[in-house]
């Protein structure tokens, strides 16, 4: 099964995608999804000059033989960039694999090891008030797990709070808008934040909080505490995962559960969180972690060390993404929870799909392979349109973790 084609199709509908098709000579192809933030043409430099050449006359088939030989065979060894690319061919490969054994992936993983995969909501508010009627509204549509930010008062802008009237989105278009960040307000504000939404909405619901990289391990660890009585389902991000030590604090003085791991693109950047324990969930996803092949080592490394999945799943992974996300959390035994935000009418429309949500819960469909489709005509009306991610800087001015 030869492949015979493969391209790289870059797509704006309100924001920027990258797919990769690879076509094999009996007419079947596949797609997968090739996007990083603020960061899209490097990820389609990469695969149009580089990785498609090596591709034509492959076999679609040997799915772990081309993830080593795009691997090992760079020489230069993981990054996102790097990773991005050989997660597109990848997930590209498995959704050949299924569509020709006519088989959706999950059912090539190993099987459905659950009924359906729990999602988790975004709900936010510029203030506590309008943040309690964002997970009403999360509610009322059936979701039972919410992440909840809000603003924060004394500070302008801060991360996971939409501007009034749109909903929430990490990259704007026009230039890197510039955040500003105070710790002591942010610490002082969440307990508040969270008392509010267990007064509001009880014990039942599972709520999270994106702390995404702004704390020093000792502040992480007094945010843990804080925010123990109100018994979060995790806590994201709560420090910058270099120096993965750190943790090691943080855990020394809470027991309010970490998930780490949207930037991490390979099982040696999570290593050693799972194997110390120093983390409960692992965010990876498809699309920076290396494709499902790699995604399944780093599960596989973590149920090991009872650490359980939350595959990242914001806007800018596109819906092939999730579909690809969807077949992995099914199967895998230690499934945690998944990120769910819904992609616009504009995107989905690009991106017809199989996968579904209903009452808190989603399913990617029993269509053959990962049951995700481009509309490629659809998709050349939305030409690139370069968005950045903000930059995040102390009130002094210092760059600071966005
Ligand atoms: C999340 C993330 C995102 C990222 C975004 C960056 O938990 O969903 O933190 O919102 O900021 O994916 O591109
Ligand atoms: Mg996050």
């Amino acid at each position: 099964m030869k492949i015979v084609d493969a391209r790289v199709i870059v797509t704006c509908p309100g924001r920027n995608f990258v797919t990769l098709k690879i076509v094999t000579e009996d007419g079947v192809y596949g797609l997968g999804d090739a996007t990083l933030n603020g960061r899209e043409l490097a990820v389609a430099s990469y695969l149009t000059d580089h990785v498609v050449p090596l591709l034509i006359g492959r076999d679609a088939r040997a799915i772990e033989d081309t993830w080593q030989y795009l691997y090992k065979g760079a020489y230069w060894r993981r990054g996102p960039v790097t990773m991005s690319a050989i997660a597109a061919v990848d997930t590209a490969l498995w959704d050949i694999k299924g569509k020709a054994a006519n088989l959706p992936v999950y059912q090539l993983l190993g099987g459905a090891s659950r009924e359906s995969v729990r999602v988790y909501a975004h709900a936010n508010g510029l203030d506590v008030d309008q943040a309690v009627k964002a997970v009403a509204v999360q509610l009322d549509l059936g979701y039972t797990a919410i992440r909840v930010q809000s603003g924060i008062p004394g500070l302008s802008s801060t991360y996971g709070v939409a501007r009034a009237g749109r909903p929430y989105e990490p990259a704007e278009k026009g230039g890197v808008t510039e955040h500003r960040w105070s710790t002591e307000p942010y610490l002082n504000f969440v307990p508040r934040l969270f008392e509010r939404m267990r007064s509001e909405f009880g014990d039942e619901v599972d709520l999270l909080h994106d702390v995404h990289h702004r704390l020093t391990p000792i502040e992480a660890a007094r945010a843990g505490k804080l925010l123990e009585p109100y018994h979060l389902f995790w806590m994201e991000d709560p420090t910058p995962a270099e120096h993965q030590d750190a943790f090691r604090l943080i855990r020394q003085h809470t027991t309010t559960p970490i998930a780490v791991g949207e930037v991490f693109n390979s099982v040696f950047d999570c290593q050693h969180l799972i194997q110390a324990q120093l983390i409960d969930y692992i965010r990876a996803t498809v699309v920076h972690a290396g494709g499902i092949s790699h995604l399944r080592k780093i599960a596989a490394l973590a149920e090991l060390h009872q650490v359980r999945t939350g595959s990242h799943g914001a806007t800018d992974l596109s819906p092939i993404c999730m579909a690809a996300a969807l077949h992995f959390d099914l199967s895998v035994h230690n499934f945690g929870i998944q990120e769910h935000m819904p992609h616009t009418a504009e995107t989905d429309a690009v991106f017809p799909h199989e996968y579904a949500f209903a009452s808190g819960v989603m399913h990617p469909g029993d269509a053959p392979g990962l049951g995700v489709e481009i509309d490629e005509a659809l998709a050349a009306r939305y030409p690139y349109d370069p968005a950045y991610l903000p930059v995040n800087r102390r009130m002094d001015g210092t760059m600071h973790d966005w």
